[in-house]
């Protein structure tokens, strides 16, 4: 077996959906190969994908075994389920393992899937003015999105939910940052602006942020968004 096939290989560009999932393996600590591959920049990124994921997306990871898992979601919950010395996510009797689950399956339903509409509003739009209102209604429906959960995600605890930083905390504390961007998204979800900058803050992540989605001037997006 050579080195490749014995490592987790993980698919998506630096700020991609496969960064939650990166995390979450720092976490962990599991070592990866990445492959840094952007399909919002188009075809020929897309087609990168194609022999690891059909429908050209990432984040794919792909196991040691040669297994292949896509979807974001799926990817943290089966991460944090195989893992469960990181406490990544409440175990199947815990009291708040029913939000855990409504909430890791709200993020993509609800918001992730407009980034697909957004990022080429073409295969949507028969021309440039509906590209403009898809855009922004697409943007004002992210920020509606943020605002009903954070009106009802559990409060009083450090992280979503509860003492520990887990999957959830990671998913939300990446997607926040894509449009409309922090600012907009600390006046949407306060609740959700406190964790989402103690997981910026964590120790453990330090290194990470910096490498593969770093705080550089201007990554909070537009204040008036
Ligand atoms: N349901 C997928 C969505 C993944 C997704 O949309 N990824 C973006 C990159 S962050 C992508 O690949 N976009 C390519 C496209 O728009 O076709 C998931 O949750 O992993």
């Amino acid at each position: 077996m050579n080195d490749h096939a014995k490592r987790y290989v993980l698919y998506g560009a630096p700020g991609s959906g496969a960064t939650p999932v990166h995390a979450a393996l720092t976490l962990i600590g599991i070592p990866i190969e990445t492959v840094d591959v952007a399909p919002w920049k188009g075809e020929a990124e897309r087609d990168k994908l194609a022999h690891v994921n059909p429908m050209r997306q990432a984040p794919v990871l792909v196991l040691p075994s040669g297994e292949v898992i896509t979807e974001s979601a799926a990817i943290l919950m089966w991460l944090a389920e195989r893992h469960p010395e990181a406490a990544l996510a409440p175990p199947a009797d815990h009291p708040l393992r029913a939000q855990y689950l409504r909430w890791m399956a709200y993020v993509p339903s609800s918001i992730y899937s407009m980034y697909w509409v957004r990022d080429e509003p073409s295969r949507l739009a028969a021309d440039a003015e509906s590209e403009k209102v898809i855009l922004e209604r697409t943007r004002e429906r992210i920020a509606e999105c943020w605002r009903m959960m954070d009106a009802q995600v559990p409060r009083g605890t450090p992280y979503l939910l509860g003492a520990k930083l887990g999957v959830l905390d990671l998913y939300v504390a990446v997607v926040s940052r894509w449009t409309p961007g922090r600012h907009r998204f600390y006046r949407e979800a306060p609740r959700m602006a406190e964790v989402v900058r103690r997981v910026d803050a964590e120790p453990r992540l330090a290194d990470f942020w910096a490498a593969r989605f770093p705080f550089t001037p201007g990554w909070e997006g537009p204040e008036t968004a």
